[in-house]
């Protein structure tokens, strides 16, 4: 485990005290609906989703979900490059990693149009996209999660802590639709 103070020490030399982007709404459960639904019925909910905000890595406020948890950013073990373009695909659409393994998922958008990558299971995907459909205009954002602008590059740092096929997807409107989503083997 981490010393948690020497964590924090270093934490707020770096960003100032800033607390990052870290919300009380994240540690509900179900927490990709949760966070759909929060964007939806909680406007405030974008106040401090500042795109820089997403490198404030807490162990302490890390939220186990069925598929894994934020990893670490500064100890990744594997590194995996994906392109996400305008017709709708992920290069390469299936990648695989080992039980516990921290994967650091560099997000490529060579397309001219907004993409975004959610890692979940496929249910949850399924269950997020409805949502996105429903709420076109709604804000999400989450560590499992990143939205690219185009020529621009997100990343994604998730440790998978159980063996499974899991999914990742763009949920954009009308992208999932049109097939823009992959699949993630934990051996
Ligand atoms: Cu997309």
């Amino acid at each position: 485990m981490l010393a948690r103070g020497n964590h924090r020490d270093a934490h707020s030399a770096n960003r100032s005290g800033h607390n990052g982007r870290m919300c009380p709404r994240r540690s509900l459960p179900a927490f990709l609906f949760a966070a759909c639904a929060a964007a939806i019925w909680l406007p405030a909910y974008a106040h401090d989703g500042s795109p820089t905000a997403r490198s404030a890595f807490d162990p302490a406020k890390v939220q186990e979900t069925s598929f894994g948890r934020a990893g670490d950013p500064r100890h990744p073990d594997v590194v995996i490059e994906i392109r996400m373009s305008d017709s709708m695909r992920f290069i390469p659409s299936a990648v695989s990693a080992r039980k516990g393994q921290t994967v650091k998922f560099i997000v490529n958008n060579d397309g001219k149009l907004l993409h975004e990558m959610v890692l979940g299971t496929a249910q949850e995907l399924k269950k997020h996209a409805e949502l996105m459909r429903r709420f076109p205009g709604m804000k999400h954002d989450d560590s499992n999660m990143a939205h690219v602008n185009p020529g621009k590059t997100g990343e994604i740092v998730w440790q998978f802590t159980q063996a499974g096929e899991y999914a990742f997807a763009c949920l954009v409107p009308g992208h999932f639709e049109a097939g823009m989503a992959g699949t993630v083997v934990i051996k």
